[in-house]
């Protein structure tokens, strides 16, 4: 019998388990439909996501990467931060930088970062596919990922969609993110599945406190009991996603066994002309709970207890 040949650069990996071929597809890249708004928009509407290879000029993300990557080198967290950024186990961000969401913000919100997040490239492309002038949220979502790191299963509607339902998610990768460092995936067609809207619709993460919004099943399981495959792709760098509020998606393990980093941010869109919702906007954003940038992943140091804290 003739082994299933991978599409990937190497296996899938989700807590701890590796993902079977069978559960497995990749993205559709639909760079081809750039400048074509109207495709862009219906391929949306039918996938639930719009996967673009390039769709920020890598010479953008080189520069965040770097400027992100030379910050944490400054408290010791990552080494080589031009080359192949490694983790170094160590810390000294909380000894140096106590303020940790004043820390994590100075980096999010960096120059380099912003020209990535709120840039005419990336705005342009949302604009299109809304048909109408769109901006971005400021409150954005820089993730370093050290080995073990994972995202379960959700969907995006509980935390961003208080004042409009019109909001889209964009997740790019700023270096190479293959399927060893843990990239995002999506649960295809689950942007159409009933029991899926019906369980967020009016759900609001930091109202409704006694609600889970994670799937707990393993991301494998559902895929097999769905009939459906989890699609991700080898990021490379300036390659993004882009997806509506009901789709399913989480983050594969990074177990790269050589510490090496997966770095990406998110960042949400909505049209111009819509209310904004005060806790992603403007010169100090207190987040989905209120805490600022403090509340994030991203502003606990990059050491092995990372999940733990
Ligand atoms: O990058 C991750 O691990 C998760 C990202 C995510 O959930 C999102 O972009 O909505």
């Amino acid at each position: 019998m003739t082994q299933m040949q991978s599409r990937f650069s190497t296996t899938c990996q989700a807590q701890e388990r590796i993902v079977p071929e069978s559960s497995l597809g990749e993205l559709r890249d639909s760079a081809d439909l750039t400048g074509k708004p109207k495709d862009l928009a219906g391929r949306l509407d039918d996938e639930g996501y719009l996967f673009i290879r390039n769709g920020i000029d890598p010479a953008v993300t080189a520069s965040a990467r770097h400027n992100v990557f030379l910050q944490l080198a400054n408290v010791d967290e990552v080494e080589d931060p031009d080359g192949d950024t490694r983790a170094t186990g160590r810390s000294n961000r909380l000894k140096l930088r106590p303020d940790k969401g004043a820390f994590w913000k100075s980096v999010s919100e960096q120059p380099a970062m912003r020209a990535v997040t709120h840039g005419r490239q990336l705005t342009a492309l949302l604009s299109d596919i809304f048909g109408e002038a769109a901006r971005p949220f400021d409150f954005v979502f820089l993730r370093p990922g050290i080995n073990g790191r994972f995202t379960n299963i959700h969907c995006d509607k509980p935390f961003f969609s208080r004042t409009t339902d019109r909001v889209l998610t964009c997740w790019i990768a700023l270096g190479p993110v293959p399927v060893e460092r843990g990239p995002l995936f999506i649960v295809e067609g689950s942007h159409q599945w009933p029991d899926v809207r019906q369980s967020v619709d009016g759900y609001d993460v930091a109202r409704d406190k006694d609600r889970m919004n994670s799937v707990t099943q393993h991301p494998a399981d559902l895929a097999t009991e769905r009939n459906t495959r989890l699609l991700t792709a080898d990021f490379a760098p300036g390659d993004l996603i882009i997806f509506g509020m009901y789709l399913l998606h989480g983050a594969f393990d990074n177990h790269a066994t050589d510490n090496r980093l997966r770095l990406s941010c998110d960042v949400r869109f909505q049209p111009e002309a819509d209310p904004v919702d005060p806790r992603y906007f403007g010169d100090d954003p207190g987040g989905t709970t209120g805490g600022g940038y403090g509340e994030l992943n991203g502003a606990k140091p990059l050491t092995a207890d990372w999940h733990q804290r």
